[in-house]
């Protein structure tokens, strides 16, 4: 029995559980006869259920047990092949795996240059910092080839990530160090949420944290009379208990929205002129603009009625309720995951000054505030631990989105924040930690892309999409299967992962995968450093520990901290940031923009001279807007069961499909328009591609509007055919290939244009989570 005086953690720990963590949270786990016992961080006020995936997820027949080679790779050798993702699969040994795959490497490096290979390996892997598949496969790259192809930027936040350097500074300390939800609780009066701030969202967060805090700080603002509007196309995206007034409006025209309750603040005298004058640069510019002076056309609330379905007047009260608040403006990472993407978070910083809250704790302007659990916290005090990558000698980079434009445009041009760039030759794709088949847009097109390389190597633990398509297959352990540590920057908890199973059938761990390439190639002591696993972790404790000790802070030995299973890191204090430091001081602590102010308009952004994204934030009406064909807009969003594709194969996201397919969720009169009913089974279509799904209905989602989350496993009805069905429900078989803007060239594969019908065929089978067919 335990102790009464046990910390819970310490009970549970001597019954058998051992301490773990994942993207969804820190918890402790047992291995059982019956399988996997998981158990949430008993100090975690919100555990997340996404953690009930792994026990199914731990032993299912979607893992690759052994190390395959696609059979025309094995018999013709390397080159383009439109047989990837067709093609039978041929077990081989580790010993053959690795030797042909370090043949290939060479040959490539020393025929083509280490420029031909794409290392971009983008994806959210596991939570361990040291088997962090893509910190891994980049420092293999480089220690072997001397460096590769990488990706810049990510799916998540593609546009904002460049245009905010220009616009406000550093992109972390306005996501990472910015208003808390400490802050929210004590002190904003109104909370103006564009997306909305979904729990769901915030349960995830790379690296792992110990307690989700959201829910609490909802409530606890709430309680305290803070007013939450949300401003989108579905009402979950706010939970019940901050009693939202729910603004629904036409998907991608938040743009337009925010202009005019900016130019209803400015008619009618209720915007920060102060504020404006001191800390913004270009307003001038952009006044002329949003009072029609320089184009005749007022963004008045009559001009945005029209394009965004919101009532003038209620835009008008909207506007005249914000003035003298603390208003937190919030800006989803969603929004600019769509064409002009860089246009509202520009806007939203821009209406945010215009009421002059910005750097005031809980007001100003809370970009991505909500969309991962590492936002809206205070920073760490001490580092924690990163493997890290090496050099990359190879210069060259594409926008992480453009995976499929590079791949079949070689030497082709394209626009990338003021520059004009090439599209390098690519004979050689490796991915570790990623799955294209989940993250990329029209994945039809994704499919002849990478039937253009010569050799395509993926490293996964489970059959996705993007392994069926590869060459070369092999089999890595999943996190429960070693030994690690967990940390994200934001949270205060530095955990022992401690291994809980043993490896699935063949399965090795990315680490010793690159090691034995490495040895091959003649480079093994330079890429494992003469470490093993556990000696790697005791030398990257070591910074962290270190640092614990320099300020004084309890820092015991690693064995002890092994054995303790988890560490307390302090903290920095809630100070705000570097916008509460440039709002006490604009001149002292200048922002990092050109001007050292916030930038409302930008000569660097105007001086590149792209129509799609001009030198002020401005309504550039999109090219995929709803007509005959394809009526509906899809909002494919992220999904509440899972991560991503992640262990779609787990309870829990499996508990959440009807008859075995990803649900959507329709309004009633949309679906009674096309006969549907709840509980069909419906077929979502465009030009590029279709796809099978559930169907809820549900008044809560905007008219006109379908909602279908990314994540179901992309399961072609026949691989054989081009553009086949998928019968499960990827939205990325709907979703166009093309970038924010020039400037950017982010992802835009949140919303598109569709139409839906009611599916009446047999159903096909569900064959995305069985093994493929062995030779
Ligand atoms: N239409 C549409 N598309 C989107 C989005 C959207 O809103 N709409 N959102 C985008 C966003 S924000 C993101 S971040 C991306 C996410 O895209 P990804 O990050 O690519 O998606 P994941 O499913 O997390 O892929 C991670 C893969 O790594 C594997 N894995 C896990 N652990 C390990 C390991 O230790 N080693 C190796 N080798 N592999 C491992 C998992 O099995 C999984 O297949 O998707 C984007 N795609
Ligand atoms: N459970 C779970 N949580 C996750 C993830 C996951 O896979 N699963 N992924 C994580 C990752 S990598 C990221 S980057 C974040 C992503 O964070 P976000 O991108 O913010 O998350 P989404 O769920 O894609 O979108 C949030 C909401 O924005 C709304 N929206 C879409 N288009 C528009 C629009 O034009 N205007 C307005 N006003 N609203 C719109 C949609 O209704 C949608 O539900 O989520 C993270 N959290
Ligand atoms: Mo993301």
């Amino acid at each position: 029995m335990p102790q009464t005086t046990d910390r819970p953690e310490e009970a549970a720990l001597r019954d058998g559980f051992r301490q773990h963590s994942s993207h969804w949270g820190v918890f402790t786990a047992r291995m059982r006869p019956e399988g996997l016992e998981v158990r949430p961080h008993p100090g975690d006020p919100d555990p997340n259920a996404i953690l009930e995936n792994f026990p199914a997820a731990l032993r299912h027949e979607a893992r690759i047990a052994q190390p395959m080679v696609r059979r025309g790779w094995l018999e013709r050798g390397p080159g383009p092949d439109d047989r990837r993702g067709r093609d039978e699969f041929v077990p081989v040994s580790w010993d053959k795996a690795l030797e042909l795959l370090a043949g290939e490497l060479s040959r490539v490096r020393d025929r083509h240059g280490a420029g031909a290979v794409f290392g971009g390996s983008y994806g959210w892997a596991s939570a361990g910092r040291f088997h962090h598949a893509q910190s891994q496969v980049h420092r293999f790259l480089n220690t072997a080839l001397g460096g590769y192809v990488r990706s810049v930027n990510s799916y998540s936040s593609g546009a904002a990530t460049v245009i905010v350097p220009h616009i406000l500074g550093d992109y972390e300390d306005l996501t990472k160090h910015n208003v808390t939800w400490e802050q929210m609780a004590e002190h904003s009066d109104v909370v103006l949420a564009f997306g909305g701030m979904a729990l769901k969202n915030s349960m995830v967060a790379g690296g792992g944290i110990s307690q989700h805090v959201e829910r609490g700080a909802m409530e606890r603002a709430r309680a305290r009379g803070c007013r939450f509007v949300l401003v989108g196309p579905l009402r979950s995206d706010l939970p019940e208990e901050a009693g939202a007034e729910w603004l629904s409006l036409r998907p991608n025209t938040d743009t337009a929205l925010m202009l005019a309750l900016t130019h209803t603040l400015v008619a009618e005298g209720l915007h920060d002129r102060a504020f404006l004058d001191r800390y913004t640069t270009g307003w001038p510019v952009f006044e002329d603009y949003l009072t029609g002076r320089s184009d005749g056309q007022p963004k008045d609330a009559a001009w945005a009625a029209g394009i965004t379905g919101v009532a003038a007047e209620e835009i008008v009260a909207l506007a005249r309720s914000l003035a003298g608040k603390r208003v937190l403006v919030v800006v989803a990472h969603a929004l600019q995951r769509a064409e002009h993407g860089e246009q509202p978070v520009w806007m939203g910083m821009t209406l945010a000054a215009a009421l002059g809250q910005i750097g005031l704790p809980g007001g100003g302007y809370g970009y991505a505030l909500g969309a991962i659990g590492y936002y809206g916290r205070r920073y760490n005090a001490v580092p924690v631990p990163t493997l890290s990558q090496g050099r990359n000698k190879i210069a060259d980079f594409i926008p992480v989105a453009r995976i499929s434009d590079m791949l079949l445009n070689p030497g082709g041009a394209y626009r990338y924040n003021g520059q004009t760039r090439h599209y390098p030759d690519i004979k050689l794709v490796y991915w570790a930690g990623g799955n294209p088949f989940h993250h990329h847009q029209d994945l039809n097109r994704l499919r002849q892309a990478f039937s253009r390389v010569d050799t395509l190597v993926v490293h996964e633990l489970a059959w996705t999409a993007t392994a069926r398509h590869a060459d070369i297959v092999l089999p890595c352990t999943m996190t429960l299967e070693r030994e690690d540590l967990g940390a994200s920057s934001n949270d205060p908890l530095l955990v022992a992962m401690h291994k809980l199973a043993e490896p699935y059938g063949q399965a090795r761990d990315d680490y010793d995968i690159f090691a034995g390439l490495a040895e091959r190639m003649g480079v093994g002591p330079a890429f494992t450093e003469g470490r093993t696993s556990r000696q790697w972790l005791e030398h990257l404790y070591e910074r962290t520990r270190a640092a614990l000790e320099a300020i004084g802070a309890p820092a015991p030995g690693f064995e002890e901290f092994w054995q303790q299973g988890t560490l307390p890191l302090p903290q920095a204090p809630d100070d705000g940031g570097k916008l509460r430091a440039f709002r006490e001081d604009p001149e002292a602590n200048r922002l990092s923009t050109p001007s050292g102010r916030l930038e409302i308009y930008s000569e660097t952004v105007a001086r590149f001279g792209e129509a799609d994204c001009p030198g002020h934030p401005a309504w550039l009406p999109p090219e995929d807007v709803p007509r005959a064909e394809a009526p509906l807009v899809l909002v494919a969003n992220q999904p509440a069961t899972r991560l991503h594709s992640q262990l779609d194969f787990g309870g829990h996201s499996q508990d959440s499909k009807h008859r075995g397919r990803e649900v959507a969720r329709m309004h009633p009169a949309d679906a009674a328009a096309r006969g549907i009913q709840d509980g069909d089974v419906i077929r979502l279509f465009n030009e590029r591609g279709a796809c099978l799904a559930g169907v809820r209905l549900d008044e809560g989602v905007r008219q006109g509007v379908v909602q279908l989350a990314t994540g179901a496993w992309y399961d072609p009805a026949d691989p054989e055919e081009d553009k086949s069905l998928c019968v499960h429900g990827n939205p990325n078989v709907l979703t166009r290939d093309v970038g924010t803007s020039n400037l950017a060239q982010g992802c835009t594969g949140q919303l598109t244009t569709i139409e839906v019908e009611r599916f009446d065929g047999n159903l096909p089978p569900i064959q995305a989570f069985r093994p493929p067919q062995a030779a």
